[in-house]
């Protein structure tokens, strides 16, 4: 048998049994397996070819065009008591969900080969790390799965020894792309049996198992049941003049700029004081409480799965360097020189857009607007080797953010962690291009997670709130919105690079180094706290950046109560008590606009 473990190789046999393959393959995760099966991918035209001069090592990948994204309507979490699931899921009873599922399965791996892949989310030798076994019927999830994940023999030997000594258990995640048919697909979770299931996609969440199925949905219920968080946040380190480091955990939603501000290069006159930016992480953060009552952070994935559209040299130049070789792009354009391209990456013309037609602008845009680039992490220049710590990175402070044309100021601070956890449930964002099926303009999204927790939301805040223990070192909570637009409809803060200014504050407001204003939604800087030297930006700007309009802010607190009063019972009282507070404080506020403060305050 090919493992030690018999748990794991039963578990192998009766996924064969069941979907009938024509060979198994256990992955080792070597270089050479890789590249076998690259080769075999470039045979059947899962891979193609880009141009090996200017991006060596570099392939496309064309997916069956009606999968494209993640889609939340089949994604189903299975528990038995259906309010484990919250309003927030979609629920299934775990009999029902299997038959259903498993039906799809019967057979489904004839003519293929069905790959294991072991695999270890987070670093190898560290306890915060947690492992997992996919079966796929898919070359291209292992090749993905690769990059994505420290997979292998190492991880295999972790499973092994945690199988055999501890109650240690992997995650089962099974998956087959079946006849890639949308009406044929589920994405299946099993929290209390440890148990994926997907079927009918091969595209990124849906199909990399060790992502947002393991990492996130089965994460999350794992984090609370052993007391850490799951979340859906980026991490970097920011490196002052003073060569201290300082890490920063932040929630986006899906298709917001994470990635971006991971990979930040802060503005000139800030490189030349010695600021510099680390990237441990674009993703995905699980964090934990060390003994000194910090938060200590990993990054569960050893890869980016990161949208091309947007990153440019202006943008993003650390991914750009990154994506130059060894790269799987999915569902880009290529140019007439086969190198790969999308929308905002430079003003070439392409010639074939991401179905592989002749690029025609009536077609829509060339990169499909969720294309993507799988590639090793420590190949982005701002790599941080931190990354591969055992014992995580402690947080300082966690950001919360979502893209919001109106209402919501560049950034703000929350005054406890009760209102920082308050500041994340209330999170709301307009939709992307990450999920097709979503269909509304702004949603809720508390903690970027509405498409990720595995269990109730009501629950999930109450996880949130426990953290707060006499003897704990909490991070300070912040939000942002670098998307607020002004009356000419553009946006008014630059972002990228100059996010590294509003980073600065929270840094300093972390070490009192800073200060702030206080209004009834948070603390806010005023303009002599920021750095906005050399940005450029008119008063008016600034005024309307910062604007925090009670009256507006009175609609958006309803707004969240209504939200977060479908929770019901499971809603934690202190959550609600801290609405109120707010509630209360906007009533309070005399004037409608709390912008005088920071007025007064840039005139003295
Ligand atoms: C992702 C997503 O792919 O959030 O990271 O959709
Ligand atoms: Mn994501």
């Amino acid at each position: 048998m090919p493992s030690k473990l018999d748990s794991l190789n039963r578990w192998v046999d009766d996924v064969a049994k069941r979907t009938n393959p024509d060979r198994i393959h256990w992955c080792d995760g070597s270089d050479t397996e890789y590249r076998q099966l690259v080769d075999g991918m470039l045979k059947t035209g899962d891979l193609i070819e880009l141009n090996q001069q200017t991006h060596p090592r570099c392939y496309l990948h064309r997916s069956d065009p009606r999968d494209v994204a993640r889609v939340e309507k089949l994604t189903v979490i299975c528990t038995r008591n259906r309010d484990d699931a919250g309003p927030n899921n979609n629920w299934m009873d775990p009999a029902a969900a299997h038959a259903k599922i498993d039906a799809l399965f019967e057979g489904c791996m004839r003519g293929r080969t069905m790959y294991v892949i072991p695999y270890c989310m987070g670093p190898l030798g560290s306890p915060l790390s947690r492992c997992g076994v996919e079966i796929t019927d898919s070359p291209y999830v292992v090749a993905n799965m690769r990059l994505m994940t420290r997979m292998g023999t190492a991880a295999l030997e972790r499973i092994e020894r945690e199988g055999l000594t501890q109650n240690g258990m992997f995650i089962k995640a099974l998956h087959s792309i079946g006849e890639l048919d949308p009406e044929r697909r589920w994405i299946m979770h099993f929290p209390e049996e440890l148990t994926i299931k997907s079927f009918g996609s091969g595209y990124g969440g849906n199909a990399l198992l060790g992502k947002k199925c393991h990492a996130l949905r089965i994460g999350s219920w794992q984090a609370r049941s052993e007391g850490w968080l799951a979340e859906h946040m980026l991490i970097v380190g920011i490196e002052n003049p003073q060569r201290e480091i300082r890490y920063v955990a932040a929630a986006f939603p899906s298709a917001c700029g994470k990635t971006n501000l991971a990979m930040l290069i802060p503005p000139e006159g800030y490189r030349r004081e010695g600021w510099k930016v680390w990237t441990v992480g674009d993703d995905i953060c699980w964090m934990r409480p060390g003994k000194d009552g910090r938060l200590y952070a990993i990054n569960p994935e050893a890869g980016y799965f990161g949208v091309a559209p947007g990153t440019s040299k202006k943008t993003n130049p650390n991914a750009l360097a990154m994506l130059q070789h060894d790269t799987i792009f999915t569902n880009v354009a290529v140019t007439e020189d086969n190198q790969p391209w999308w929308e905002g990456l430079d003003d070439r013309t392409p010639a074939k857009d991401w179905q592989g037609r002749d690029y025609d602008p009536a077609n829509g845009p060339a990169a499909h607007p969720n294309s993507r680039f799988t590639v090793r992490a420590n190949q982005c220049p701002s790599w941080s080797p931190e990354a591969e710590n055992d014992q995580g990175v402690p947080i300082d402070a966690i950001v919360f953010g979502g893209r919001r044309a109106a209402r919501v100021p560049l950034v703000f601070e929350a005054r406890d962690w009760t209102h920082g956890v308050l500041v994340g449930a209330s999170m709301a964002s307009e939709t992307t291009a990450a999920a097709t099926d979503v269909g509304v303009a702004i949603r809720r999204d508390p903690m970027a997670m509405k498409p990720f927790c595995g269990y109730n939301f009501g629950d999930y805040f109450a996880h949130w709130l426990s953290f707060d223990q006499p003897g704990a070192k909490l991070p300070m909570v912040f939000h942002v919105n670098w998307f607020r637009k002004g009356k000419n409809g553009k946006f008014l803060w630059p972002g990228f690079g100059d996010n590294m200014r509003v980073l600065e504050w929270m840094l300093k407001r972390v070490t009192g180094e800073a200060g702030a204003v206080e209004t009834p939604i948070g603390n806010l800087p005023r303009g002599k706290d920021l750095n906005l030297e050399g940005l450029g930006l008119g008063d008016g700007a600034l005024d309307e950046l910062f604007r925090v309009d009670n009256r507006e802010w009175r609609e958006e607190e309803t707004a969240i109560g209504e939200y977060l009063a479908g929770y019901g019972s499971h809603l934690p009282g202190k959550l609600k008590a801290e609405w109120q507070r707010i509630v209360d404080a906007l009533d309070a506020a005399a004037e409608p606009a709390a912008t005088p403060e920071r007025k007064a305050a840039a005139a003295s």
